[in-house]
């Protein structure tokens, strides 16, 4: 059976005129380099290095007032508590905030830089969010990723998903499901495995689910080196959850060769908007048969695939200067989409001469703009990481809690706070020193009165 992708009308007379908000994680205080990441090259490349907090705040603030200059809605999601000393009270160590950072800093260094990690900026791994032009009761759906691969990241996702009430706060509209169980099996790595195809964003879309490994059945391939994070018994559950029509859903295996060298999420070597898939041509397992079904399950209207060829970007290139690991927009009164890149692709030779080739093509992306996210790029979070897409029609926009929708005021406010309360630099020994937690703390306490949150981290309870 084939659908036309426009043949399920909007069940909300305003679903047309949706629009694609990026929520994008503010950078947190303790942001570091903690060489935690096994899999991600950059996070291991760049192990104890000293880190800029203020800069890489500052530059993801830059970033979002960039997208808001091209006319596009840009949300923010709060950076998490950090150090999370919930989680080293339930290891085992005990009395005061100082003396347990004084303990495990001796004891377990690698804990207390888990419980640090400002990683929660990385929002593509926040949750999966399914439109409600998808979705069988209209709603659009929230499911925050476990993050179970990772101990550090596995901590994100119960304060994740009590924001994400806090912002998406209207039970009309939006529906929160919880994380997926804790474990390997259910590995959940959210909307940075998570593709999305529709004309228009209000139109009902074809989702596709990317997983890198089964978790009850037999691997025919799988990696060598580095872990599968995504499970497809996972993406299976979220197309559940999420009241998806199977006719419209896709799953697919990533290439395992492509996660060893390096491609520990989907969003490092493929981006997608709206009728237009830009992949490396070595990104997908079985690429045909998915291209098929894509455009099968999509209908009469034409998917665009754009695919870039190992011979003109080796999988090295495109890991390093993190090409697909962009922003793929369309912008407001402009022919075409604009790919929004960081800095690092316009200084790998290889891959501008390929973006120059790219916009001499006759595809649906006619401009290239770079933005400096360096001090999370060393981390392994590209621009596309630090954002969270949420399509929303227009009431649905309207019932979002305001306070999360960047204007100018808010972005002097974050800008003047960050400036005042995060460190220039933090280096491996500082996260040793008792008054780094408490800084961040100060910092966090100021920014739920931003908010207007009350009492929402557990210090302040
Ligand atoms: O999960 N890095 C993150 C980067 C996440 C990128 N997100 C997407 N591709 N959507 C990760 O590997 C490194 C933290 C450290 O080593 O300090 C880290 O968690």
């Amino acid at each position: 059976m084939t659908h036309s992708s426009n043949t399920r009308s909007p069940k909300d007379s305003d679903l047309r005129i949706s629009q694609e908000v990026n929520f994008d994680g503010l950078i947190g205080p303790s942001h570091n380099y903690g060489g935690l990441s096994h899999g991600n090259i950059a996070s291991k490349t760049n192990a104890l290095r000293v880190s800029q907090p203020r800069k890489a705040a500052l530059q993801g603030l830059e970033k979002m007032q960039y997208l808001r200059s091209l006319g596009l809605h840009q949300g923010v999601l709060l950076p998490q508590q950090r150090p999370h000393l919930p989680t080293l009270r339930a290891l085992g160590f005990s009395g005061s905030d100082s003396r347990i950072i004084e303990q495990v800093s001796n004891a377990a260094p690698e804990l207390l830089a888990s419980c640090y990690s400002a990683s929660s900026m990385w929002t593509a791994n926040a949750c999966t969010v399914a439109p409600s032009a998808d979705t069988t009761d209209s709603k659009v759906h929230f499911t925050p990723a476990n993050l179970s691969s990772m101990f550090h990241r596995s901590l994100e996702h119960e304060s994740t998903g009590k924001l994400l009430k806090a912002i998406f706060n209207n039970e009309q509209y939006f529906s929160h499901h919880n994380a997926l169980p804790m474990v390997s099996h259910f590995g959940d790595e959210g909307a940075a495995n998570h593709n999305r195809f529709a004309e228009d964003y209000g139109q009902t879309g074809v989702q596709l689910f990317v997983y890198g490994r089964y978790a009850f059945r037999e691997n025919k391939v799988a990696t060598a080196k580095f872990p599968s994070r995504q499970t497809y018994e996972a993406s299976l559950a979220i197309s559940r959850l999420h009241q998806l029509d199977a006719e419209r859903t896709v799953f697919a295996q990533q290439n395992p060769k492509i996660i060893d060298v390096g491609a520990f999420h989907n969003d490092v070597v493929s981006v997608s908007n709206r009728n237009t898939f830009f992949m490396h041509e070595e990104a997908f397992l079985n690429k045909e048969l998915m291209q098929r079904e894509l455009q099968r399950k999509y209908g009469e209207q034409k998917l665009h695939f754009i695919e870039v060829p190992t011979e003109q970007v080796s999988l090295q290139a495109a890991v390093k200067s993190y090409l697909f690991n962009s922003q793929l927009i369309t912008l407001a009164g402009q022919d075409g989409m604009a790919l929004i890149l960081p800095e690092e692709s316009r200084e790998n030779a290889e891959v501008f001469a390929y973006l120059d080739s790219l916009l001499a093509a006759d595809t649906p992306i006619k401009d290239i703009k770079f933005v400096d996210v360096r001090q999370s790029m060393q981390n392994g979070g590209g621009p596309a990481c630090l954002r969270l897409r949420v399509a929303l029609s227009q009431s649905e926009l309207a019932a979002v809690n305001q306070k999360f929708i960047l204007d100018d005021a808010l972005l002097t406010t974050l800008n003047d706070w960050v400036n005042r309360h995060y460190r220039e630099q933090i280096e491996p020994n500082d996260l040793a020193d008792p008054s780094l937690a408490q800084e961040s703390f100060t910092a966090l306490d100021e920014l739920t009165q931003i908010f207007e949150l009350g009492s929402f981290y557990e210090f302040q309870q």
